[in-house]
């Protein structure tokens, strides 16, 4: 394991589920944590818990679809945090689960804006600076729902799908320089994420993770932590992590 104690690092999404792990874990780490999401007291309250831990914070309350937005605070960034090692581009949401010829083109609107526009956005506006800089990892986060689509999932499979295209495409793109780019893709992890998709219906949202023992937002932040302790030379490119209680997309064991 290579230490990646002092280096800075971006979490987008950091107010729950998985960006909240990857902060906690990256702060035990010794890493200076840039946070950024919408809901700035969640982001106050991780903060916080953290400082008392000795840990450097900076916060960014910041929707990753408002390109304007991204672009003036990345500008504004002080000195200490401007240089980026570490970008993670977590920030995501799923909205619905319609057929396709039914679905909300809002909801398409919004996943895509997220889940595509806004990694696309931290991603040009902070790679150049670890390619000037010589050192930089982009991990993204995608989904099994990248590498199959399930009924009804359209629209978010798309959005997943296109992440790892431009994963890909970015990877490939960085050749010759140090900087490297994983993609890191979960299948069910327990976290505010279907509450989100079904718009606050939580017995909805607890029947996904019902009678199997899905992933912890931890266990996805200890394999994006694994990825960026790596040697330079070493880049692991894509991850699928799943619960031992799923085999596909929508192939699971439940007990109940
Ligand atoms: P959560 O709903 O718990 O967290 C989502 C995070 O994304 C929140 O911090 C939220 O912050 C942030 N976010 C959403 N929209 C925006 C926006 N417009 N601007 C800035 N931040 C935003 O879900 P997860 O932790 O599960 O999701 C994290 C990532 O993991 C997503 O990309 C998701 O697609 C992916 N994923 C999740 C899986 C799962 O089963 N849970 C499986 C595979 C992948 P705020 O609302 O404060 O802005
Ligand atoms: C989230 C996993 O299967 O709920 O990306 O779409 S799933």
């Amino acid at each position: 394991m290579v230490s990646i104690q002092g280096q800075v690092a971006l979490v987008t999404g950091a107010s729950s589920g998985i960006g909240a792990a990857c902060a906690k874990m990256f702060a035990a780490a010794g890493v200076k944590l840039i946070l950024a999401a919408r809901r700035r007291e969640r982001l106050e309250a991780l903060a916080t818990q953290l400082q008392e831990l000795g840990t450097e914070i900076h916060l960014l309350t910041l929707d990753v679809r408002d390109r304007t937005a991204v672009a003036s605070a990345l500008q504004a960034l002080p000195e200490p945090w401007s240089k980026v090692d570490i970008l993670i581009n977590n920030a995501g949401l799923s909205r619905g689960l319609d057929k396709l010829y039914e679905g909300s083109i809002s909801d398409w609107e919004e996943m895509l804006d997220t889940n595509v526009k806004g990694l696309l956005y931290l991603t040009r506006f902070l790679v150049p600076g670890m390619v000037q800089q010589g050192r930089g990892h982009v991990v993204n986060i995608g989904s099994i729902a990248g590498h199959q689509t399930y009924p009804k999932g359209n629209v978010y499979c798309a959005s997943k799908a296109a992440v790892r295209a431009i994963s890909e495409g970015l990877k490939q793109d960085l050749l010759g320089t140090p900087v490297r780019v994983t993609v890191v893709d979960p299948g069910l992890v327990e976290t505010e994420f279907s509450d989100i998709r079904f718009r606050g219906d939580q017995e909805r949202a607890k029947t996904v993770y019902a009678g199997l023992a899905p992933l912890t937002p931890e266990d996805v932040a200890d394999v994006v932590l694994y990825c960026v302790t790596r040697p330079p030379h070493v880049n692991v490119s894509e991850v699928l992590v799943l619960p031992t209680d799923q085999a596909g997309a929508t192939l699971v064991n439940r007990q109940s």
